[in-house]
């Protein structure tokens, strides 16, 4: 019965893609380039009518954010619809290959890291859940930027990934939008966002119908001022000076009035009493960028819907929640008041009201909305106003609590919750490593697909040498998968039997690439003074660094410089090689992380919120070399001492050194002869001739006077610490079973149990 209607299901889909490759290209299936499959392919599935997740008479989350990092879609919407394979065998008979037609999808250039990934995973989850909810944010038609390497430096150029047939439906929505007296009309486009084996939920992206790609002239440059015709242009411009700051408001302002209106569109044409938006509505504010939505809800619930500003902030206080990402200061924003003004004149009389309202209740300078400089923290409107705040990981709630945010703690005890972050096991191992995902499936069944807690019944196999072989030669599918790929796209040869060991993430200074670099000298500097690694290791990087951080681009550099030196020299690249790859994004990781055996996640202890991309190397049975830091703590809880390797200072040893402010650099570059030599390689004679001495310098004079990030603290205990790990990673037996237990203990990590989290305790939509 069950193979009958599948045969029925798949001849249908046959012949309704070959109808649409005759009416769209007058061709058949065969005849058709990869582009137009995809297309064909795109169209199919956009048509395949599925049952809408039911609002009605339900209360339902806006999840709103700066970023969505969506990553391409088609493999996961046939995932998450149950027909990938049908449509694999349908091309596969008319020789064509589905993994080749996904080359041809652009990747969605919305998001930049970790934040945005977390927004798109939450969206998948909350869709499969049956939750209605969608996100709201921006279509920005360039993106992040597309890094290009030249002469060994990053530049950035415009990511041009729209194309005029897409995921994008364009809908009739459109609202005015005032910067004052300044106004602007939106746009509104939907991409669905199709739940596994469940509904469909929308992603709902605000654009602007006067903004002009043109105006981009070299590189990602463009005239900050002309707000009608940029402010779609890019996620996150440079913000180095006051027209970026203000570029930035612009845009946050934009995202949150276009969400505030329709939201109330909707509350109003399902006759909800506004009085009541909190049963009908909740807001999850993602990280401060679109804090403004308070100040803009209750100013139109004063003026338009004549709530007095008791009545209008009770209610927008009990919608609001809020979740923190980080706890770098620099990262908090804190908007100058005269920028705000200059943007938003309007929301002024209401921010000033909150603040009000708050310096006369809390005296403490630390809790306050405008400070004494005439800035406004947007975290601290967040808290005061809004019913719920979160952090990302254990490690991180408990340092909000405790330090960061402890004056507000103090204040509302009762509003501070941890949400773990997770990530969606449909992408993460469904999609991309269908392989491990096919054996895993084959041995303990497939109730681990919803339910992914039952990946522990793996632990069972831990002595099952038909099993852990099996999943041993996977890695090593993947491994030479990756190796191809990677000489294709970098140029570069790559040996799969030697060790993977991966640094995938933004470029920032606290994630410490840097170290590793570190490392990577020392290991050079050994082998040229004739002690030969045991294990030939295979360094690989994927990061961009944002255009105004100079440091981070400095990194970047040594990499490359890193690169050129070790692959080029025949005595040591037959030990080691380094790939820093070119535009590491979405569809990159999906190739790196199941071909990873080593997961670095070195953060400085403290620092690093959560981490997510450490949960996706887990599940792919990575092995982590990771500080106590964000979620490697509780990726250490799960697995036990014996499957994970935890070097450097704790983050109360941290925090310690930042309150004494007793961390000197130098000191320790002057103890450790090993140190001394490694960092002094940056600007030594070798790596000064294939590098820039104005990048190379400034670098070295970084870690040596500042470090800010406390590597040359860690570093010596990191050498120690993944020397020992490769030394383990001879031993097979070993290491397979810490592979297994990791891919065993990853369950927790599903966005599906972060998402029943956020519902439980947050949301309550049902
Ligand atoms: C971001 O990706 C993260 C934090 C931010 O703080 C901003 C951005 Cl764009 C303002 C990351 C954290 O660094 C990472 O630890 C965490 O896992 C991720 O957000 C998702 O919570």
């Amino acid at each position: 019965m069950e193979t009958i209607q599948r045969e029925i299901l798949e001849e249908r889909l046959e012949q309704e893609m070959s109808a649409l490759a005759k009416e769209m290209y007058g061709k058949t299936i065969e005849e058709t380039t990869d582009k137009e499959l995809y297309y064909v392919l795109l169209n199919l599935t956009k048509g395949m009518m599925h049952a809408t997740i039911p609002t009605d008479g339900k209360k339902k989350v806006y999840y709103i954010s700066a970023e969505f990092l969506i990553g391409k879609l088609l493999s996961n919407n046939l995932i998450n619809l149950g027909v990938y394979e049908k449509v694999e065998n349908i091309l596969k008979e008319k020789g064509r290959e589905l993994s080749r037609i996904e080359e041809a999808e652009p990747e969605p250039s919305l998001g930049n890291g970790g934040l945005g990934r977390l927004a798109a995973c939450f969206l998948d989850s909350i869709a499969t859940l049956g939750l209605p909810g969608e996100g709201i944010g921006l279509n920005y038609h360039f993106g992040l930027f597309k890094q290009v390497f030249r002469d060994r430096l990053q530049t950035a150029e415009k990511d041009e990934w729209l194309e005029k047939q897409s995921w994008l439906t364009k809908t009739d929505t459109s609202f005015d939008v005032y910067f004052g007296k300044q106004k602007v009309t939106s746009r509104l486009y939907d991409i669905d966002v199709i739940g596994y084996d469940s509904g469909v939920n929308k992603l709902r992206l605000f654009d602007l119908e006067t903004v002009d790609e043109d105006l981009v002239k070299k590189g990602i440059q463009f005239d900050k001022e002309d707000v009608e015709k940029n402010l779609t242009l890019f996620l996150y411009p440079d913000d180095s000076d006051e027209a970026g700051n203000l570029l930035r408001i612009y845009q946050q302002y934009f995202m949150v009035s276009n969400a505030a209106q329709l939201i109330l569109k909707e509350m109003r044409e399902k006759h909800y009493d506004l009085r009541k938006l909190n049963e009908h509505a909740v807001i999850q504010i993602n990280d401060t960028h679109p804090s403004m939505i308070i100040p803009e809800l209750i100013r139109i619930l004063v003026e338009d819907k004549a709530f007095t500003m008791d009545e209008a902030i009770e209610v927008v206080s009990k919608t609001c929640a809020y979740t923190n990402h980080t706890i770098l200061a620099e990262a908090l924003e804190k908007w100058p008041y005269a920028y705000l003004q200059k943007v938003v004149p309007q929301l002024i009389p209401i921010i000033d009201e909150l603040d009000k309202r708050v310096k006369a209740k809390y005296k403490d300078p630390k809790v306050q909305i405008i400070d004494k400089d005439k800035r406004v923290h947007m975290a601290h409107m967040d808290i005061h106003y809004g019913f719920s705040v979160n952090g990302v990981a254990a490690i991180h709630t408990q340092i909000l609590e405790d330090t960061e945010l402890h004056h507000f703690y103090e204040i509302y005890p009762e509003k501070f919750n941890n949400k773990t972050n997770g990530i969606t096991f449909r992408r993460w191992l469904l999609s991309c490593n269908r392989e491990l995902a096919a054996l895993i499936e084959e041995t303990i069944g497939s109730g681990f697909k919803k339910d992914a807690d039952e990946l522990e019944k793996l632990l069972e196999y831990g002595s099952d040498a038909d099993f852990l072989n099996r999943m041993e030669a996977i890695k090593m599918e993947k491994k030479q998968a990756l190796a191809a790929f990677i000489k294709e796209k970098e140029g570069v040869d790559i040996d799969p039997d030697s060790v993977f060991d991966i640094q995938a993430k933004r470029l920032h200074e606290y994630k410490r690439q840097q170290m590793n670099a570190l490392y990577i000298i020392h290991k050079y500097l050994e082998i040229k003074k004739g002690k030969k690694p045991s294990t030939p290791v295979t360094y690989i990087f994927g990061a961009k660094a944002a255009p105004a951080y100079i440091i981070a681009q400095d990194i970047i550099h040594l990499l490359l410089v890193l690169q050129d030196i070790v692959n080029n020299d025949p005595e040591a690249s037959k030990y080691m090689k380094i790939v820093m790859v070119e535009n590491y994004n979405v569809s990159y990781a999906e190739k790196l992380i199941p071909a990873c055996d080593i997961s670095e996640q070195i953060s400085l202890a403290s620092k690093e919120a959560s981490g997510t991309g450490n949960m996706k190397f887990m599940l792919n049975g990575a092995v982590t070399l990771g500080t106590a830091d964000g979620a490697n703590v509780e990726i250490h809880d799960l697995v036990g001492d014996d499957n994970i390797y935890i070097f450097g200072r704790d983050s109360e040893t941290v925090i310690d050194h930042y309150e004494k402010a007793d961390y000197v650099s130098k000191d320790y570059y002057e103890k450790s002869p090993v140190i001394k030599e490694a960092v002094d390689f940056i600007i030594g004679k070798q790596a000064m001739k294939s590098g820039h001495k104005e990048n190379l310098e400034r670098l070295y004079k970084e870690l040596l006077n500042k470090d800010w990030f406390m590597t040359l603290l860690d570093l010596e205990d990191y050498i120690a610490v993944k020397d020992k790990m490769l030394e383990d990673y001879r031993d097979r037996e070993k290491w397979k079973k810490m592979m297994l237990v990791n891919i065993a203990k990853a369950g927790f990590f599903s966005s599906d149990r972060t998402i029943r989290e956020y519902n439980r305790d947050i949301w309550k939509l049902n």
